[in-house]
């Protein structure tokens, strides 16, 4: 579906995958909303809008963002590298906001930058008061169309915010303003037609997963006071194929933890990340038991500006890339730091 092109206009191709932006009242004998809208009526809703855009949409898929699986993020990526390779010069994806800032970041790995993605959706529906969901894709939509002087890859377009995926959370359950970055603010805002970028953030280290490949289950596990190890100690033979622990403070574990750590680690890579939700971990610091220096020095690989659901999705990624543990795990740390530069 095609909603505006005139001469010499920039191209934007929208994926719409469902969430409380496309969802409606269900039927008269069950309550509550339901993803319902397709990406035609989400256009639909935008007031007449620059005419050097041109935007074509895409029915992705039509579901709660929770309902999302890894196998939908690689076919989305699959479909954004084919949109671009067809001319267009940048993508919005809407969807549902619960699970937003995993599919930006994975989107960040798996999209050759060759244009920007704006990823956006709604925190209050077409029924309610103060719908949020024109006003976000309009934002987006200018966002992917502007003109830039380096390649911002995949950004969270929202509230007027432009966040930047690696460091982009859902920070409030309910506000419209809930999309935060903790650790570095916003990259700019789009207002009055206008984007303007206040920062920059440095080229991600893409990933390709091949079409034959499904990703695996990757587990993520918060540290928390008074813990042992029982959970720990039954991952491997749960069958999943890596381990986040969101860690204390810097990437601290009770040192009770650190054998079950380092024996799980020789069987599946194990990643420390910060349970703070800010800021990355230490690397030479802290010297007791179960702190960064003993948990590196066991051989664990700790996740720097990752956040636990950012490292989750970076890991499950990689092992999907490359069948051998050395090489996905290169991998991995060529993305913690192409992200910490
Ligand atoms: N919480 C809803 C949303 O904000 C549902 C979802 O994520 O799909 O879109």
């Amino acid at each position: 579906m095609i909603v505006e092109a005139v001469a010499d206009s920039k191209k934007v191709v929208v994926f719409a995958l469902g969430g409380t932006i496309a969802s409606t009242p269900s039927s008269a004998s069950a309550s509550g909303i339901t993803p319902a809208l397709g990406v035609s009526a989400l256009l639909a809703s935008l007031p007449p809008f620059d005419a050097s855009i041109a935007v074509e949409g895409v029915d992705f898929r039509k579901m709660p963002s929770g309902d999302l699986t890894f196998d939908d993020l690689v076919s989305l990526g699959d479909a954004l590298n084919a949109a671009f390779d067809r001319g267009a010069h940048g993508a919005v994806v809407i969807q549902g906001t619960d699970t937003l800032e995993e599919t930006a970041f994975a989107l960040d790995l798996l999209v050759a930058h060759r244009g920007t993605v704006a990823v956006t959706g709604a925190m209050r529906s077409s029924n309610e008061a103060g719908h949020d969901g024109p006003s976000n894709v309009l934002s987006a939509v200018r966002v992917a169309a502007a003109e830039t002087s380096w390649q911002p890859g995949t950004v969270v377009v929202f509230n007027d915010e432009i966040h930047a995926a690696r460091y982009v959370h859902k920070g409030h359950a309910t506000s419209p303003a809930t999309f935060v970055s903790p650790s570095a603010g916003p990259l700019g805002w789009a207002i009055e037609g206008r984007v303007r970028w206040t920062s920059r953030v440095s080229p991600l280290v893409g990933v390709r997963v091949p079409a034959t490949s499904r990703p695996g289950p990757v587990a993520l596990v918060r540290c928390a006071l008074g813990d042992d190890a029982r959970l720990i100690e039954q991952l491997a033979s749960l069958g999943y194929v890596g381990v986040v622990v969101e860690a204390f403070g810097a990437g601290h574990v009770p040192a009770r933890i650190v054998d079950a750590l380092e024996a799980l680690n020789h069987e599946v890579p194990v990643v420390i990340t910060t349970r703070t939700g800010a800021g990355e971990t230490l690397r030479h610091t802290y010297g007791f038991p179960g702190a960064e220096i003993d948990l590196q020095s066991r051989g664990l690989t700790f996740a720097g500006v990752l956040d636990g659901l950012k490292a989750r999705v970076a890991l499950t990624v990689v092992l999907a890339a490359y069948p051998d543990r050395a090489r996905a795990m290169d991998a991995f740390g060529a993305i913690v730091a192409s992200v910490t530069e």
